[in-house]
């Protein structure tokens, strides 16, 4: 019955590289977020809608918590702030094999919210039972509704995830159409793919001073389109590992990417990837605009 439908939103926070955006991908069904085996991964607040039967649920992915060292840090710490606002209920993420003391200062920073906040023990297809009841005891004195064990990698637990969460919601309207799953537009998914690859087959910081811009996108025909985009990067020297030996990294960069996008679009895809250099850009305001970094993203 439609006056029975209830909605609403969930932000997902905690540490980098707990898993946050693997589970919003596991709830949506869709891969809407990039994921990555480095931290600090997400740049910005992304939203991943999950559609059930008689409710909808608009998840809030974020950037990992850190303490900020640049502007773009600052801008992303931000994204977790603006997450906040107006949400029904909280999910505190963690990773199991990785429990550190910065995971309770999150949760003491957060558990004082007005909804209710869910602590999820991400990652338990790496532990035995027995090495997870430690960790649930450890976190079991704060104020949280529910702890719940989950690997989002396995889509283990993510199903009672969703129906505890569904319970949770409070009446209300279907906030978004049923074939929207994401609110980040195509030209940003794309830009994201690109930085996927980028901080999937780069070392050490050079990742982390990655951004992707996109130039153009034209669709030449109904089976294919051209996209030009220019990877940036901070130094001369992080610009020759990006290019690699006779152009080999950025091939593999825009090889892995244009599977992704052709994917993505539904038909074949040429892309021209340049790369450049623009010094310090993350402490640069007017930069971070240009590669999309800025308030409403
Ligand atoms: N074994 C295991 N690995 C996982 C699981 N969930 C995520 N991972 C891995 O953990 C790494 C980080 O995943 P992300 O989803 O990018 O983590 P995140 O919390 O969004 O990270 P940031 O965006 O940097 O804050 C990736 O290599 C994932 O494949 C899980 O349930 N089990
Ligand atoms: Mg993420």
């Amino acid at each position: 019955m439609q006056d029975k439908f209830k909605s609403g939103f969930v932000a997902l926070i905690g540490r980098p590289n707990v898993g946050k955006s693997t589970l919003l991908n596991a709830m949506v069904g869709e891969k809407v977020a990039i994921v990555s085996p480095k931290p600090q991964t997400t740049r910005s607040r992304l939203m991943g809608v999950v559609k059930l039967e008689n409710a909808q649920i608009v998840f809030l992915d974020t950037p990992g918590i850190h303490k900020a060292k640049n502007k773009l840090g600052e801008y992303m710490m931000q994204s977790v702030e603006a997450a906040l606002s107006g949400i029904d209920a909280l999910c505190i993420m963690l990773d199991v094999t990785d429990v550190r003391q910065q995971d309770h200062t999150i949760v003491k920073q957060y558990t004082g919210l007005s909804v209710p906040v869910y602590l999820l023990l991400n990652k338990i297809d790496r532990l035995i039972p027995q090495e997870i009841l430690p960790i649930i005891d450890e976190f079991s004195g704060y104020n949280f509704k529910a702890i719940l064990p989950i690997s989002a990698i396995k889509n283990d637990g993510v199903a009672e995830l969703l129906s505890i969460l569904e319970e949770a919601m409070p009446q209300g309207p279907k906030y978004f159409p049923d074939d929207m799953m994401t609110d980040q537009p195509e030209r940003i998914i794309i830009a994201e793919l690109i930085r996927e690859k980028a901080l999937l087959y780069l070392q050490e910081e050079v990742p982390h001073g990655v951004g992707i811009e996109i130039l153009k996108i034209e669709q030449l025909s109904d089976s294919l389109s051209e996209i030009h985009a220019t990877i940036y990067c901070e130094k001369d020297s992080h610009k020759r590992i990006i290019i690699g030996k006779q152009g080999s990294m950025i091939k593999k960069i825009g090889s892995g990417a244009r599977r992704e996008i052709e994917t993505l679009l539904g038909h074949q895809v040429h892309l021209d990837l340049w790369v450049k250099v623009r010094p310090n850009w993350r402490n640069s305001q007017a930069d971070l605009r240009t590669l999309g970094y800025t308030e409403g993203n």
